[in-house]
């Protein structure tokens, strides 16, 4: 990892090589403060603004962030491969996929990339079910509990959560990791990639809040349990075909 000095001296000089993605589809209310909160620990972080149709980019900019447009609406899935390759181009040596919804904890960031900067894992994952702290609405979980099983079935992984979107890797897991799919379905392939590529992965708990707010806004961006449905349901019908 490089060893450059640190602007900020609350920031260990070793994580001024890490990167944190943030995707951001209407966002305007929280991204700020989301960027904020991060910087608070990582002073690297690009927001990938996924053609929102509100202010999130100025908001973002506001806050300290990198940012970058998408010219359309691409997808979750499309505005992490556009915010990776950023962070590689910028020297990263660890990258972090972070929400910008306010539902993750930025405190949560230095537990994240620890077994990363250890050595120990190309990747930790964040799991909601190590602990008992998030309160996730139960048909969510009933979905993610199916994930979990179709997972084990066809990467052989062995997760407690699929589909939990903080993650921490180093350069060679972000270099080796391909998402092709751009929505949501580009969580399952992150998986797939991990497996055919034999990354080392680890699973770390976090705790993601599901307050009213963040469902509305989650809602508004098009994310629902029937979505989810819907995913799952491609994702097992490409495997089947594939
Ligand atoms: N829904 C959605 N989110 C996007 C898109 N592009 C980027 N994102 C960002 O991706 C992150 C996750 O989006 P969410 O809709 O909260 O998805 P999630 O966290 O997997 O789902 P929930 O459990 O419902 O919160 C947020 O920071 C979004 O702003 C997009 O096209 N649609
Ligand atoms: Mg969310």
């Amino acid at each position: 990892m490089n060893e450059t000095t640190s602007i900020n001296p609350s920031v260990p000089a070793m994580y001024t090589s890490v990167w944190v993605v943030i995707p951001a589809y209407n966002e305007q209310r929280g991204v700020r403060e989301a960027v904020q909160q991060v910087q608070r620990y990582i002073p690297n972080v690009v927001v990938v603004d996924d053609c929102s149709k509100d202010h999130t980019s100025d908001e973002a900019l506001k806050g300290g962030a990198h940012v970058l447009r998408h010219p359309i609406n691409r997808g979750q899935g499309a505005a992490l491969r556009t915010g990776m390759d950023y962070a590689l181009q910028q020297g990263a040596d660890i990258i972090v996929h972070f929400d910008a919804d306010g539902q993750m904890q930025p405190e949560q960031i230095p537990h994240m990339i620890q077994p990363v900067i250890r050595g120990e894992a190309d990747i930790a994952l964040g799991s909601r079910f190590l602990t008992q702290k998030s309160n996730i609405p139960p048909l969510r979980q009933m979905i993610l509990k199916g994930g979990i099983l179709f997972t084990r079935i066809i990467s052989g992984l062995d997760l407690t959560d699929t589909h939990n979107g903080f993650r921490a890797m180093n350069r060679y897991a972000a270099e080796k990791i391909h998402i092709v799919q751009d929505r949501y379905s580009h969580a399952s392939e992150i998986l797939d990639e991990i497996a055919k590529h034999k990354l080392r992965y680890v699973e770390v708990p976090v705790t993601v809040t599901y307050s009213d707010e963040a469902m509305a806004a989650a809602r508004a961006r098009g994310q629902n349990s029937f979505n989810a449905i819907k995913i799952a349901g491609r994702v097992i019908w490409g495997k089947l075909l594939s």
